[in-house]
């Protein structure tokens, strides 16, 4: 069965309506988020079995997150509840171009930061094929990095295929720290790499998409190696050939989660064992998340195809 389990950190998003400041809104519109939660919503919303791991308080925001992940179908039965902690939030506002975004995170002391290997349920995840893991949470705090490498090293022995998205916060973390937690948690032992051109430059200094790609290989020991290029699209690198996907043109009211949106599809793909379908799939999704608001992908595999085959077909 292709199906992916992940771990991670959920947020609650606020953020003003279109053209309203955070100081000025008279109403703020919550978003259930997370990088990783992303990725299994829209997953899951494919139709795969998705699972997402994670460590939540036992109050309504808990809830919410919980609610909002099962609507969409993601299994949340390996969710760690907490008596103490909270669900961190982070506060959103664009500025003159809806690419210019501001973040400020509200996530100190969350029920998250908490996680310790030992609360996760390990057995049964056998059953997945992949554990799909980000760069942002070794960042969190020392719980949540020991959780990570036992989690990677979980995932291994059952055998299990890894894949890390790079995914770098300037606000969680210094470059260099986040270069040696990750390939000291990940170098040879990850299958599927995705890195953002710009966190191939700030957080390994690989400038140049061939260069990104073969250091990107190197430096991790990545089977395969994903580059996102922003409005170029995506390039892969599997030490045999280099694939490439251009990106959608379209409206772009939210950029944030398209990052997400792009992972789900690839990764989609490449369960499906074929990478370059993946990286279309990607690029597709990419669009639909930045041309909606909040940070999860509620979309059908219908919509997906239909973009793919049909849909505007003005790419670049
Ligand atoms: O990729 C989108 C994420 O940045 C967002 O959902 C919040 O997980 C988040 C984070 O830690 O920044």
């Amino acid at each position: 069965a292709a199906d992916v389990v992940t771990l991670g950190e959920a947020l609650i998003r606020l953020y003003p309506p279109h053209g309203w400041t955070l100081e000025q809104a008279a109403a703020w519109y919550v978003s259930v988020a997370g990088t990783e939660a992303n990725v299994a919503v829209a997953l899951a919303r494919l139709g795969r079995r998705a699972c997402w791991i994670s460590r939540l308080p036992r109050n309504p925001l808990g809830r919410r997150v919980v609610g909002a992940l099962a609507a969409a179908g993601v299994d949340v039965s390996r969710v760690v509840w907490a008596e103490e902690g909270r669900v961190g939030l982070y506060f959103t506002e664009t500025g003159i171009t809806p690419e210019d975004v501001q973040v400020w995170y509200d996530r100190g002391q969350s029920s998250f930061a908490g996680l310790a290997p030992e609360a996760i349920r390990w057995d049964g995840l056998e059953s997945f094929e992949l554990m799909h893991f980000t760069g942002i949470t070794p960042g969190l705090g020392e719980g949540p990095l020991q959780t990570v490498e036992a989690a990677v090293t979980e995932a291994r022995a059952r055998g299990l295929r890894v894949s890390l998205d790079v995914n770098y916060r300037a606000r969680l973390w210094a470059p260099e720290r986040a270069r040696e937690v990750l390939k000291r948690l990940f170098a040879g032992r990850v299958d599927l790499l995705i890195c953002s051109r710009k966190d191939a430059a700030v957080v390994f200094g690989l400038d140049g998409d061939e260069r990104a790609l073969r250091g990107l290989q190197e430096a991790m020991g990545a089977r395969v190696v994903v580059l996102t290029r922003g409005a170029e699209g995506a390039v892969a690198w599997d030490g045999q050939r280099q694939l490439a996907a251009g990106a959608y043109r379209g409206e772009i009211v939210d950029r944030i989660g398209r990052g997400d949106a792009f992972a789900a599809g690839l990764l989609d793909g490449y369960l499906a064992g074929d990478l370059e379908r993946g990286l279309q799939q990607g690029c597709a999704l990419a669009a639909m998340a930045q041309a909606r608001w909040g940070d999860l992908l509620l979309i059908s595999r219908e919509e997906l195809n239909a973009l793919l085959t049909g849909g505007p077909r003005d790419r670049r």
